[in-house]
C-alpha cells in the first residue's frame, strides 16, 4: 500500500435542499476534507442560490437522479476517496472524523451504519426498516461480509471501487450506495462500520420512491450474483489493478 495519505473529497448531494443547507453545512469542519463539492439535481428552493453566494463549490449533474448525480461527480474529482453526506438532518457530523480516519487508515468503504448497536435510525417506515434488513442480509451473502446497513449514504469510499468495470455496467437507477456496498463484498475489499444514528429529516421532502428504489436494488443484486458466478472477477482484478 502507498505511503502517500489519501486526498478526501465531502461531496453533498442535495434536491431542493435548502433548509439543510442553511443548518447544517455551516456546523461542517471543513478542514477535514481536501475538497467539499455539492453535487444539485436541479433544485428550484434556492439551494442553489445560496451555495454560490457562500462560495461553496457547486456542480449540476448530468443526468437523472441520485445515482447519476453521485457518479457525475465522482467521474470529474481527482480525489483517492469520497465521502458521502445528506444535508436532509439524516446525517450526524459526529462520525466525520472518524470516516476521515479510517480511510486514511487505508479501509476501502467506510459505512456509518444506522443498524450497528447501540445506533437506531430515527427516519425508518417499517417498510424501509425492512428493505434495509432483507437487502442487507443478501447483499452480505455475497461475500461473507458482516456489514449492518447497505442502503445508507452515509459512507467514505475509495474511488478504486467505481471505477472496477462491473460497476459502472450494472449501475442502474438509485441503486450507487448499495452496489458500492456490494462490489465491496464481491471483491473481499476491506469494509469498516461505525454506528450511528439516522435523525429525521429536517425540512424538504423525500424524494425516495420505496418500490421503484426496492426494483431496481433487487435487479443490481440479481446482476452482482450472476458478476460473482460467472464473471470471472479475478481476471478483472489484474486487468484493472
Ligand atoms: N443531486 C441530487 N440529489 C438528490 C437527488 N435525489 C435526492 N437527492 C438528495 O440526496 C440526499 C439523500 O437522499 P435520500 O436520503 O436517499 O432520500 P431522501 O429524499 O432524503 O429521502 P428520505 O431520507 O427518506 O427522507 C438528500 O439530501 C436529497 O436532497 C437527485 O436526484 N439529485
Ligand atoms: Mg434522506
Amino acid at each position: 500500500m502507498s505511503n502517500k495519505p489519501k486526498t478526501i473529497t465531502l461531496l453533498l448531494p442535495t434536491l431542493n435542499e435548502v433548509t439543510g443547507l442553511k443548518t447544517i453545512f455551516p456546523t461542517i469542519d471543513q478542514s477535514l476534507f481536501d475538497d467539499v463539492l455539492i453535487v444539485d439535481g436541479g433544485s428550484t428552493d434556492g439551494t442553489v442560490e445560496y451555495a454560490i453566494n457562500h462560495n461553496i463549490r457547486i456542480m449540476t449533474q448530468l443526468r437523472k437522479g441520485l445515482g447519476a448525480a453521485v457518479m457525475d461527480a465522482v467521474s470529474i474529482l481527482k480525489t483517492d476517496c469520497v465521502i458521502e453526506f445528506s444535508l436532509d438532518g439524516n446525517c450526524m457530523i459526529e462520525q466525520l472524523p472518524e470516516i476521515v480516519q479510517k480511510l486514511r487508515e487505508g479501509y476501502d468503504l467506510v459505512v456509518v451504519s444506522r443498524y450497528l448497536p447501540p445506533a437506531k435510525s430515527y427516519d425508518d417506515s417499517l417498510v424501509t426498516a425492512f428493505g434495509n434488513f432483507i437487502f442487507t442480509r443478501i447483499i452480505r451473502w455475497l461475500g461473507n461480509i458482516s456489514v449492518t446497513d447497505v442502503l445508507t449514504i452515509y459512507r467514505g469510499f475509495n474511488v478504486k471501487i467505481v471505477k472496477y468495470p462491473e460497476f459502472n455496467r450494472i449501475l442502474y437507477g438509485p441503486v450507487f450506495e448499495p452496489l458500492v456496498s456490494a462490489v465491496a463484498a464481491v471483491r473481499k475489499l476491506s469494509v469498516y462500520e461505525i454506528a450511528g444514528d439516522e435523525p429525521k429529516r429536517i425540512g424538504g421532502v423525500s424524494k425516495m420512491h420505496v418500490i421503484y428504489n426496492g426494483l431496481c436494488i433487487v435487479l443490481m443484486i440479481i446482476k452482482m450474483y450472476l458478476f460473482k458466478w460467472f464473471g470471472n472477477h479475478e481476471a478483472y482484478q489484474t486487468r484493472n489493478s
